[in-house]
């Protein structure tokens, strides 16, 4: 298999799962500055243009991070990726389309790309004051759902890595404070072999 990334986004979570499951994959960096993603031999693998992309040994490339980290840990048992079945499970796939679909998708993707959300220059502050509420709000939310837990789901799951990247975005890249649980589960994640492996091929360690 092979993961396309781009250093420092929301692939990071799949590449750090990637080294938690410890099977053989490649990884290719794709340029999102340069617009690499729009360019036919990458929309040829992914037409939407996205990262994580992950093209398997056999079937058409995989997409959506919440797809893809189901997959590999549904794919690879050993790594003791997937949560128990039930409630345990339900909240790994809960705290993952939050951390996806809300902090990164309406928050993030506000703060990083207004012009996606504004169809004039004039706005964008206003729309990363929005981004910024929104993902505040979304940290809030989940230091609530790690009260008494050191991981989204109880035991380590493929959801931790998803809450890793969007407080990987606000501690690394805006420098900006987690609260007190979010920040305990970040060092937690940054203490793992697994995360320091992925950053150091990533170029961010
Ligand atoms: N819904 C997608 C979101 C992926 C996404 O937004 N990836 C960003 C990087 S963090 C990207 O590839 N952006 C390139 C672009 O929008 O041009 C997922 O769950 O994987």
């Amino acid at each position: 298999m092979k993961l396309f990334y781009a250093p420092g986004a929301c692939s990071l979570g799949i590449h750090v799962l990637l080294e938690e499951i410890g099977a053989p994959y490649e990884a290719e960096a794709v340029d999102l500055r340069s617009g690499a993603q729009f360019k036919p031999e990458f929309t040829a693998v992914n037409p939407k243009s996205k990262v994580p992309t992950l093209a398997l040994d056999e079937g058409a490339p995989l997409t959506e991070y919440p797809a893809i980290a189901y997959y590999l840990a549904a794919t690879y048992p050993a790594a003791k990726l997937m949560p128990a079945a039930g409630e345990p499970m339900a909240r790994a796939i809960e705290a993952t389309d939050f951390c996806v679909s809300t902090m990164h998708m309406q928050g993030f993707s506000r703060i990083f790309r207004p012009a996606n959300f504004a169809p004039s220059e004039g706005d964008a502050d206003a729309v990363k004051a929005r981004g910024a509420e929104i993902f505040d709000k979304g940290l809030a939310v989940m230091e609530k759902a790690l009260e008494g837990k050191d991981w989204v789901a109880g035991e380590f799951s493929f959801a931790d890595t998803a809450l890793f990247y969007v407080c990987y975005w606000r501690a690394a890249r805006l420098k900006l404070p987690l609260p007190e649980r979010v920040a305990a589960h970040y060092a937690r994640m940054l203490a793992r072999p697994a995360t320091q492996r992925a950053m150091v091929a990533e170029g961010l360690a």
